[in-house]
This record gives C-alpha cells, sequence and structure tokens, in this order.
C-alpha cells in the first residue's frame, strides 16, 4: 500500500471500502482542515483544497465530512464525491437551539482529555468528555497539564482517575519536552489522535512540543480566572514527525451530550454497579428507601457530587435524545410528503399536493 497514506492513518477498514483501487493514486484523501466551505484533504500525491459536491453540501451535517475523515474526490480533484465509512466519531451536539449532531473529528484512535492542575481542573468537565469519547468509539487519556505550577499533582492525579474506573491519567509540564515520555506512549505507530480541552489549558503547547516544531500557535491564559482565549479558532490534522497525527480541537464552550446511555454508564460504572443493590430496580438514586447509591454517599463511599453530575448527564441525554428522535420522525414524515408529491407529480403532471 502507498506509503504515504499509511503514513497518513490508512488501514484496511478503509481499503476494504473501495471498489476502485485506482483512487489510491490521486483521488483518495485525508480531510486536514475544514475551514467553512474550503477543505484541505491531503493525497498521496499533493494537498488539495476542495469543495463539497453538491449532494454533500445538502447533506446533513453529521455526513458533511469533517476533519480525520477519508474521502474520495471527483475526476476533477475539486470536489469532494464520498466520505468513507467512519471508524470512530467525536461528535456534539449544535449549540443554541439545533438539535443536531456535528461532527468534530472522524476517525481517531485515542481521545487525549487535557485539564490542568488550577482552578480550570473539573471533575464533572472531564465526566462530560469521557461520555462523549466513550460514545466516539476512542480510548480516552486524561493529560494533566501544567504540573509545574502546582505543589500538589498528585492530588490532582488522583482526582482525575476518580472520574472512570481505570482510566489512564499522564501529567505533565507542556513546556518542559523530558515530561512527556508517558504522554508518547498513547501515539503507536501512525494513530490518530485528538485533542480536546478548554482553552488555556496547553493543548496547542503540547502539539507543538510532541511535533518539535510550531505548528500551531499558543496564547496566555488570563491571569484572573484562567480562562484562555480563542488562539487556536479551527480544527487541523498534524502530522508528528517520529510518526502519527494529531487534530488540535479548540475549546468547545458548551459541549452537550446525547445518544451518549452506554457510555454515562461506562463513566459511572461505580454508580451502576451500586445501583444493582437498590431495593428498586428502576431506582432513580433521588430520594427511595433501600437505595444502595444513596447509603455509599452516607457512608462516605461516593461523593454527592459524583452523584449530581450523573444525574445532570442523564437528565441533558434524556432530554436532547428525545428531541433528537422528535426531529428525524419529523423529517421522515418531510421526506415522504416530498415523496408523495413528486410521484403525484409524476402520475398526473400536477404539482399540487397528493
Ligand atoms: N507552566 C506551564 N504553562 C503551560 C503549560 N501548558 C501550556 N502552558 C501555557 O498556557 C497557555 C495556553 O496554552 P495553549 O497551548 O495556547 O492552550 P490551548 O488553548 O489549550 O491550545 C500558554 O501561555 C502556554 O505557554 C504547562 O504545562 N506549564
Ligand atoms: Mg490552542
Ligand atoms: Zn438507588
Amino acid at each position: 500500500m502507498n506509503e504515504l497514506l499509511v503514513k497518513l492513518g490508512f488501514v484496511p477498514f478503509f481499503a476494504q471500502q473501495l471498489s476502485d483501487l485506482s483512487v489510491l493514486e490521486s483521488r483518495l484523501g485525508r480531510v486536514v482542515s475544514v475551514q467553512r466551505s474550503v477543505i484541505g484533504v491531503a493525497c498521496s500525491d499533493q494537498r488539495r483544497s476542495v469543495e463539497l459536491s453538491i449532494n454533500l453540501q445538502q447533506a446533513e451535517p453529521i455526513d458533511r465530512p469533517t476533519v480525520g475523515d477519508w474521502v474520495i474526490l471527483d475526476e476533477t480533484r475539486t470536489r469532494i464525491e464520498q466520505v468513507l465509512e467512519r471508524k470512530s466519531l467525536f461528535k456534539r451536539i449544535g449549540s443554541g437551539n439545533t438539535t443536531q449532531f456535528q461532527p468534530i473529528a472522524a476517525n481517531i484512535d485515542v481521545v487525549f482529555i487535557v485539564t490542568s492542575c488550577n482552578d480550570e481542573f473539573k471533575e464533572s468537565r472531564l465526566e462530560r468528555y469521557l461520555a462523549l469519547c466513550n460514545e466516539a468509539g476512542a480510548i480516552p487519556v486524561i493529560i494533566l497539564t501544567k504540573v509545574d505550577l502546582t505543589d500538589d499533582m498528585s492530588s490532582y492525579i488522583e482526582r482525575a482517575r476518580s472520574v472512570q474506573s481505570g482510566v489512564a491519567v499522564e501529567g505533565v509540564n507542556a513546556l518542559d519536552p523530558s515530561t512527556l515520555d508517558g504522554v508518547k506512549g498513547w501515539i503507536e505507530g501512525n494513530a490518530t489522535i485528538a485533542l480536546v480541552g478548554s482553552s488555556g489549558v496547553g493543548k496547542s503547547t503540547l502539539l507543538n512540543a510532541l511535533a518539535e516544531d510550531t505548528l500551531a500557535l499558543t496564547g496566555a491564559i488570563r491571569e484572573d480566572d484562567k480562562k484562555g482565549r480563542h488562539t487556536t479558532t479551527h480544527r487541523e490534522l498534524y502530522f508528528l514527525p517520529s510518526g502519527g497525527l494529531i487534530i488540535d480541537v479548540p475549546g468547545m464552550r458548551e459541549l452537550r451530550v446525547a445518544d451518549v446511555d452506554d457510555a454515562l454508564g461506562h463513566v459511572f460504572g461505580d454508580i451502576e454497579q451500586l445501583s444493582d443493590r437498590c431495593q428498586f430496580s428502576d431506582c432513580k438514586h433521588m430520594k427511595e428507601p433501600g437505595c444502595a447509591v444513596l447509603t455509599a454517599i452516607e457512608d462516605g463511599q461516593l461523593d454527592r457530587r459524583r452523584l449530581d453530575s450523573y444525574h445532570k448527564l442523564m437528565r441533558e441525554n434524556e432530554f436532547a435524545t428525545a428531541s433528537l428522535a422528535e426531529k428525524r420522525a419529523k423529517d421522515r414524515s418531510f421526506g415522504k410528503m416530498v415523496k408523495g408529491a413528486k410521484l403525484h407529480k409524476e402520475k398526473t403532471g400536477r404539482r399540487d399536493a397528493p
């Protein structure tokens, strides 16, 4: 197989989807950047700036190409004709009132959930990211940056480990390359990694350190609230000289969950396990008698904060999943109506409703 495609992360999963192998030469590529309607695609012969085919322009947002996607270009090599089936996808619900999924990063193997050893650190944010990451089908690793700025690194590590049983945690000073061995261990072969986390936590700094080059701009955080400015404004896929690819995902202010039932069960495995011992099989762990989860809180075995976070994500998930289902049903009946109108027109030549 073409060496450059392999370096780009091409694996048999994608090769199997090709009916015509001649596309390998210059029509198959990986999306490395998306900026409005201009899409950067790395092919084995060169990097191209292309647009979407008319069909893809009209497709649902989730079906349009995103960073990390494998795509096939048209004959003229100016438009994306097809997006190959994804092996994993980090997605989110769009901001505002739109109940629609937006693809964030496709075909990723590992997600580095980046957070720092200061006031930015919040268990509940990590739990939210973990749910999305488990749902995406990628391995999560929590990266704790700015260990050089705390005297109490071990307590941050302990808190990070508590958000999901067995989750990997690596502490780094992103400004000191000698602290990155643990992180590098997660970048095997030509794996694709997505960097997610609030702005200012050091994602771009970490990327530059791993690449041993200034690939992405970095920005100072505000002293008063430790929040970052949005220095990185678009998503891009970068090559690491040592092998592997990294997608720098700019800080997302709003990160709602949806369709993460199983993932929540995984993140909150401790609560799900306790709930087997609740008196009622449909116990919501609010104030029911014989609730093993509430007893665990009373006994100091479980944090109240964690149960609150679980309830919050469950509610949010139920709400979003319900509105997604409603939207899908609406789209389906709209689709039927359009189809019906077309059929009617074909039969009668008239355009009035059936
Ligand atoms: N002391 C220290 N500063 C860091 C570390 N990681 C990042 N920074 C600083 O934090 C600021 C924000 O970093 P940046 O990479 O732009 O964050 P991003 O928004 O997540 O991409 C910059 O001033 C970095 O120099 C770290 O591990 N230790
Ligand atoms: Mg950045
Ligand atoms: Zn219960």
